[in-house]
């Protein structure tokens, strides 16, 4: 891993500090209280598009189109009942937009808009959840979103406490092309029709550093499924103590051995490091993938 984890990218906010993250695993967290404080806000999320070339780790790059130079984009935080303005820059050469499923808004809002244009909109996030967020192109969504256009908006819960524990971000997605001699992917639109993609990955890397954590200590992952197939979230070596649908507390399940997400939604896990070890966060049904990214390590003291 390559990428900083102090790389905070962009920080604007009405009122209290809305930070956007890159989609690290162990990235810092603003978390529930700070986000939420004492009563809804109002938060601007700034993000540009950008067409670049992005570093997988392990010698790999591919080219992409990305929210703010990076696949997946940063993770957004806001709370329940705040309203949320999006303002996107399209610094490409194609047209993006922005769609996020936290909203319930008129969907022509989400764009696209031409290079060089700025598309603005807002409205208030009225359900708790881990949403996917992504381009929205028009007849090209598809292929935006597997050029890496996504990331993970967390609406926290307004009114109801989560528990302590130590929180990560994780989402998976598919690239679409083998690299060259020398590294290189140039992405396949005919591998993107098929939905065949060459890796499936979390966070955008082939390579993840293992997380260290207490024994007992309880882990909580907000998870996102960009694609392109069904994600079986699953621990090696510990069972599931609270799993989420939607990553909304409302929608609770106890003690299970794995979760399915489906492309473009997300989940809410806690499971609790059992004793000193070693853990695995997969996807149970691409075990295949796990030297290939699909796998975080996890270290319990
Ligand atoms: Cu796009």
């Amino acid at each position: 891993m390559t990428r900083s984890r102090s790389r905070i990218l962009s920080v604007i906010s009405l009122q209290l500090g809305l930070i956007l993250l890159p989609g690290l695993a162990w990235a810092d967290l603003v978390g529930q209280q700070s986000t939420c404080g004492t009563e809804p806000k109002k938060t601007v999320v700034a993000l540009t598009g950008q067409e670049k070339v992005v570093d997988l780790a392990e010698g790999v790059k591919t080219e992409a189109w990305t929210f703010n130079g990076i696949t997946p984009g940063p993770t957004i935080e806001v709370c329940e009942g705040d309203t949320v303005r999006i303002v996107l820059k399209n610094e490409g050469k194609v047209a993006h937009g922005l769609d996020s499923h936290a909203f319930r808004i008129n969907a022509t809002k989400f764009g696209p808009v031409e290079p060089g244009e700025t598309l603005v909109y807002e409205k208030k996030v009225n359900a708790p959840g881990v949403f996917m967020y992504h381009c929205a192109n028009g007849p090209l969504t598809d292929q935006h979103i597997k050029m890496g256009m996504y990331g993970v908006m967390i609406v926290y819960p307004r009114g109801q406490k989560l528990r302590p524990a130590r929180e990560i971000v994780v989402s998976e997605n598919g690239v679409y092309g083998e690299p060259d001699p020398k590294g290189m992917i140039a992405p396949s639109t005919e591998r993107m029709d098929e939905n065949r993609a060459y890796f499936v990955l979390y966070n955008g890397t082939l390579k993840h550093e293992p997380l260290e954590m207490k024994a007992g200590d309880l882990l909580r992952v907000y998870f996102v499924n960009a694609g392109p197939y069904t994600s079986t979230f699953h621990v090696i070596g510990a069972i599931l103590d609270r799993a989420y649908e939607g990553g909304n507390p409302r929608n609770l399940v106890y003690d299970v051995q794995a979760y399915a997400v489906p492309a473009g939604s997300g989940g809410m896990f806690e499971v609790t490091m059992p004793e000193p070890g070693n853990y695995l966060i997969v996807d149970h049904d691409k075990l295949s993938q796990l030297p290939n990214g699909l796998g975080i390590p996890i270290v319990a003291r």
